[in-house]
């Protein structure tokens, strides 16, 4: 799906504001409050969490419906053009509005839908409603369980004491909801260009695009491809609706320090013109190593969560900036989207910064429990395979993608045979549903490696572990031990391997002389010991820290006003982790690290 820009075809609204609000008493579809302005309407801005945004735990802990709403009109000398509403992310499920009738439904929390207005605008105002869901349960992504994950041991002795219904992630970050990411409109040509794929490869010092354009007419109007350079003098032109250009002496993407080189392919379709800017470059698995440009890549960088103060996990490019920002200050070259597809507006920055990400749907919270298969019991292979279709869809054209993660750790070691059977359809499904074919992995939780199947028939193995501290917890010669007794193991898949979470909590401020769990000193030694082993072993890929930053996650025993696991606090200041990564990074280059 096209991201929305601006060109001299298109018009682009942005709908962000303040909009009007109101939490669901139960009421709201029975009285119809999508028909007429919401009554004692609260204010709500767009995009954002609602969550925090309140005081009272009606609005933090809110199970269920509530209703976001505003005017919208369009000017008529647009009227003649194809009008679009684009919602790109409304967390987890969307009921669209207009003049009261239902004109669009969507699931899932995480990826862009749109809906044409045209046959349902009227002249003046039109009352716009987005009902929004925030319930999570086994029929959905992310997965929600019987019980708060996080209550650990309280969860069962308290279960039932309360007929309230209420959310239990079975994950651990905050269920932010709302209208996450921005709402637009834009407009298009009747007859429109409906998406653009563009495959990358290098030929001698020759960049290949194998391109393809799809549009809303088949005949009569002709598609022309003009590739334009950084300085927007035309390299390379094609006609027709899917062919090869070649860029002669072409500037690749390459990973920052080296230079993130981005093209653009502008498409002309009779009256519609879009840009979509690229990067040439080649992704492949060789033995056990991850080739960017043919040359062996060491990822270094973290997990991350899109979750800030206020925002929740609203869409904010203040912090998107001074997150990659940050990305350079540690020398870190790579994140994974954990747990879920992010913002587009952090892809589109990360191309033109060199950030080179892994990209996960919101597939977390996979496993039920002693004797439950999650397989058998969750409904929820078709929205998987929609929501991996969905992703791809989106990032495809992303040079910083180099990766699919089909989801974050599921129950893989106790239902080994429907795991696979699960798991590796859905390796199949992204493999044939990408153009560009790239890599796909899952990311697999601490468990009995040698009883899973699954993890190791991915492309990269990609390994959470918490050796020293959810196990063997501050013994970090123990810990090591048995990361080694791991890693002998992996050596004999001939796979690249590489750990995707591995952290300890640490509360900014808690210091020890002698180097004791929650002190930073111990996260600091922690990470000291354990990335001592990675480096002794060659097919080791990278290392991604868990997490780049503090954030928010439901309350229980486990955790003090959320997980402390970042290397910078939730407000961005740098714990001794961060500063001891910065070093150790800087020393890595981010090819040939294992020669
Ligand atoms: C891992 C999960 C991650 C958690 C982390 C932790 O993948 O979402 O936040 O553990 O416990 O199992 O900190």
């Amino acid at each position: 799906m096209l991201y929305p820009v601006l060109t001299q075809s298109r018009l682009l609204s942005d709908l962000s504001g303040v909009w009007d609000f109101k939490l669901d008493n139960g009421k709201g579809f029975e009285e119809k409050w999508y028909e007429k302005p919401l009554k004692d309407a609260d204010t709500m801005p767009v995009p954002a969490s609602y969550n925090d945004l309140k005081e009272g735990s009606d609005f933090r802990d809110h199970y269920g419906w509530v209703f976001y709403q505003r005017n919208i009109s369009v000017p008529e000398y647009v009227k003649s053009q194809r009008i679009v509403l684009r919602c790109a992310a409304v967390t987890h499920y969307a009921m669209i509005y207009l003049n009261g009738k239902l004109i669009c439904e969507h699931k899932g929390g995480f990826l862009p839908f749109e809906v044409e207005l045209n046959d349902d605008l009227q002249d003046g105002d039109n009352l716009l409603t987005i009902a929004v869901n925030n319930v999570i349960d086994y029929t959905t992504l992310p997965v929600g369980g019987k019980a708060n994950m996080m209550s650990g041991m309280m969860g069962g002795m308290g279960a039932g004491a309360s007929d309230k219904p209420q959310n239990n992630p079975n994950f651990d970050f905050f269920n932010y909801a709302g209208i996450n990411r921005p709402v637009r409109i834009y407009t298009t040509p009747k007859a429109y260009i409906k998406d653009v794929t563009l495959v990358t490869d290098i030929r001698g010092t020759d960049g290949i695009v194998n391109y393809q354009v799809k549009t809303s007419d088949t005949d009569g109007q002709e598609v022309v491809l003009q590739i334009l350079d950084a300085n927007g003098n035309e390299v390379a032109q094609a006609k027709g609706t899917s062919g090869e250009i070649v860029i002669p002496d072409a500037k690749l993407w390459e990973p920052y320090p080296g230079t993130p080189y981005l093209y653009t392919a502008a498409v002309t379709f009779g009256d519609d013109y879009y840009e979509e800017p690229f990067g040439v470059r080649t992704v492949r698995v060789e033995g056990t190593s991850f080739l960017i440009n043919g040359k062996p890549f060491y990822f270094k960088g973290f997990g991350k969560h899109e979750d800030s103060a206020f925002h929740g996990r609203g869409m904010d490019v203040c912090l998107d900036v001074k997150d990659v920002n940050l990305i350079h200050w540690l020398h870190a070259n790579s994140f994974r989207t954990s747990h879920y597809p992010y913002a587009e507006e952090m892809y589109r920055l990360c191309d033109r910064e060199g950030i080179v990400i892994i990209d996960e749907v919101p597939a977390v919270g996979i496993g039920a429990g002693a004797g439950i298969n999650p397989y058998e019991t969750f409904p929820i292979r078709e929205h998987h395979e929609q929501v991996i279709k969905d992703m791809i869809a989106r990032d495809k054209n992303h040079p910083c993608v180099v990766m699919w993660s089909l989801g974050n750790e599921p129950d893989t070691e106790n239902f080994p045979e429907s795991a696979y059977e699960y798991w590796h359809s859905l390796y199949e499904l992204a493999h044939e549903t990408d153009p560009s074919d790239r890599p796909v992995t899952l990311v697999c939780c601490q468990n009995n490696y040698e009883k899973d199947i699954v993890t190791r028939s991915m492309d990269v193995v990609c390994i959470n572990r918490y050796y020293g501290w959810y196990n063997l917890s501050g013994d970090l010669d123990a810990a090591c031990y048995g990361l080694n007794l791991e890693l002998d193991f992996w050596e004999k898949q001939n796979k690249p391997v590489m750990i995707t979470e591995y952290g300890a909590d640490a509360v900014a401020g808690i210091h020890e002389c002698v180097p004791e769990m929650f002190s930073e000193e111990f996260q600091v030694e922690f990470y000291k010991r354990q990335n001592a082993q990675f480096d002794k072993r060659k097919f080791f890929i990278g290392e991604h820290v868990w997490n780049f930053a503090d954030f928010a996650t439901v309350q229980g025993c486990m955790r003090v006003d959320g997980n402390k696991k970042g290397l910078f606090t939730r407000e961005r200041r740098p714990k001794m982790a961060a500063h001891y990564f910065k070093e150790r990074w800087g020393e890595i280059p981010n090819f040939e690290y294992k020669g």
